[in-house]
């Protein structure tokens, strides 16, 4: 066996038999192996950071690991913002980068893609980094990279290969038997005690879900139910309890009611979640008096919010604690707060918020929707409603632009891999989809069903407010944009553009049920969701006094 098939051989072992990525001189015999491996799909993509984007789309809807194959220096390089998202939102993915021959090693100059110190600049975007000296490591440091996956911090692991040894063979036949990973950290029993004692204090506990929760959602609904308390999600954990449960309370982006249910709650129990500068309108959410955090590492949760902390299985926690409560009733009125709140927000009559009610409406529980980072999907974030965990992907990691086009075409692979029907919509903006446009290309030779609502505000519309906001003034915002229709068309992917919100509600459905990828441009001005004062301004966004 070759350095080439072990690493193949290595993935298929674990259950990883999809990849993303771009053949290069540098990593040509894996490529090989990969047309001799009939049971690895194998994607390509037409830039490495898609292929990072993709299967960082991939797990979070599939909750499979995917593999990135990138090439020596600029192909490796092209996947840090993707490695950046998948770190700080704990999504394993794993890097297969090539390097120089060892040959080369020792001296510096002149060799193609040399990089200097490639290891070290992408090891910090990383929770596994190990450079191969010899092939025989390729079999454990994967075997490694997987115990990290299923370890409490997960995330992405780069496995660094000359690419001279991709040809050596290795002293072992083929790799030993299926690893049987440690369980996660055991939760300690005096914590959850302790939380147990503060619930039992609690007269009116509140619940926050993040995305890490995710297997914990059945044991969090029992508790929440026990409780009758009301349950929030992070942006992260939306559709990790059902946006329509009679309990669910929506995300804590939108701020507003969400802060006069905390001030009132003397209890946060947080799943799972980590509370971002985004979610906490930039650290200033009142949280109550007290917050147990369950999570299953300390670093998870950072050290930017006093809580005491429960660390260890997020599931075997929220059971523990469903099992011992007793039952109580409700001291906040869900309904009555819902019911409030979408009369102010359609009071304000903003196409945006219509819109997305309406996509709601024409969607199945399961679609997914992929946000990219413009002003509809802020109002996204704080207000669509999600059913169902792993059905809204958003950059909350890195809020970069470009990720909602190839997280959406790693979603779709993922459908088309499992065979299960749903519907992936992807919402950018103008600016954030030229990003990774070209991606149009990997939707159309793989015939993805992505449908894509690009809002052509021809601006970088959110800086435009900021901008106003802060200096009542606006610079470098304007945008001279293609045709997108044309755009689309040229790469083989049916399109059209709407001009007003009648017709968007007039075309949306032929657009939604299209056979294959789909556009739909939207050329409209929509109002930031602080600007209209439907989530509240954090400090430093306040109105320049004219
Ligand atoms: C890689 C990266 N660069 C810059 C930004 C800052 N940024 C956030 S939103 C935004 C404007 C996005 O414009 P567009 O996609 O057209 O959406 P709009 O705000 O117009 O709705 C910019 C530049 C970012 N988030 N990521």
């Amino acid at each position: 066996m070759t350095g080439a098939q072990a690493v193949i051989t290595s993935l298929m072992r674990h259950g990883i038999t999809t990849g993303f990525g771009i053949p290069s001189i540098h990593n040509i015999p894996l490529y090989e192996v990969l047309r001799q491996t009939p049971g690895f799909q194998h994607w390509i993509v037409r830039h490495e950071q898609a292929a990072g984007f993709a299967a960082d789309g991939f797990y979070r809807n599939s909750g499979k690991i995917a593999a990135i194959f990138a090439s020596t220096g600029p192909g490796n390089l092209f996947t840090l913002v993707p490695l950046l998202e998948s770190l700080q939102t704990n999504t394993p993915v794993l890097l297969i980068g090539s390097n120089i021959a060892t040959s080369l090693f020792g001296k510096t100059g002149g060799a193609l893609h040399e990089t200097p110190a490639q290891l070290e600049i992408i090891r910090p975007l990383t929770r596994f980094a190990q450079r191969i000296t010899n092939p025989g490591e390729i079999i454990s440091a994967i075997d490694q990279a997987m115990e990290m996956f299923h370890g409490p911090m997960r995330g992405p692991a780069f496995i660094e290969i000359p690419h001279d040894l991709f040809h050596v063979p290795l002293n072992v036949e083929s790799p030993a038997q299926k690893l049987h990973f440690q369980p996660k950290q055991a939760s300690t029993g005096s914590s959850v005690e302790e939380a147990l004692h503060q619930i039992a204090q609690s007269a009116k506990p509140v619940i926050l879900v993040g995305a890490a929760a995710a297997l914990a959602a059945t044991a969090v609904s029992q508790l929440a139910e026990l409780l009758q308390s009301p349950v929030f999600t992070t942006t992260s954990g939306k559709g990790v309890f059902p946006g329509d449960h009679p309990l669910a309370l929506g995300c804590i982006s939108r701020l507003g009611e969400v802060q006069t249910v905390l001030d009132e709650s003397d209890l946060l129990i947080s799943f799972g979640a980590r509370l971002t500068e985004f979610d906490t309108g930039r650290f200033g959410l009142r949280l109550p008096a007290k917050h147990i955090q369950v999570v299953e590492d300390s670093s998870y949760a950072g050290d930017r919010i006093p809580s005491t902390l429960v660390i260890g299985e997020i599931q075997s926690i929220a059971q523990a604690l469903a099992q011992t409560v007793e039952r109580r009733g409700p001291w906040c009125n869900v309904f009555e707060i819902k019911t409030r709140e979408a009369t102010r927000l359609q009071a304000l009559a903003q196409e945006s918020y219509a819109a997305l009610n309406l996509l709601r409406s024409l969607m199945q529980r399961n679609d997914v929707l992929v946000n990219d980072q413009s002003i509809l999907n802020y109002w996204a974030s704080a207000f669509f409603q999600v059913l169902e965990p792993g059905t809204f992907l958003y950059p909350l990691g890195s809020g970069t632009l470009g990720y909602g086009l190839p997280a959406a075409i790693g979603a779709a692979c993922a459908m088309r891999q499992s065979g299960e029907p749903r519907r992936i919509i992807c919402i950018a903006g103008d600016g954030g989809f030229q990003y990774t446009q070209h991606e149009l290309a990997t939707l159309s030779q793989y015939d993805l069903p992505v449908k894509i609502l690009l809002v052509n505000d021809r601006s970088y519309g959110v800086i435009g407010f900021l901008q106003r906001s802060m200096f009542g003034q606006m610079h470098e915002v304007a945008l001279k944009n293609p045709d997108f229709c044309r755009v689309a068309e040229a790469y083989g992917i049916a399109a059209m553009s709407v001009e007003s919100f009648a017709e968007l509600e007039q075309k949306m459905p032929a657009w939604l049920n299209a056979p294959g990828p789909a556009l739909l441009e939207w050329r409209t001005e929509l109002k930031a969701p602080w600007e209209i004062g439907a989530i509240p301004r954090p400090a430093g966004v306040t109105p320049k006094a004219s």
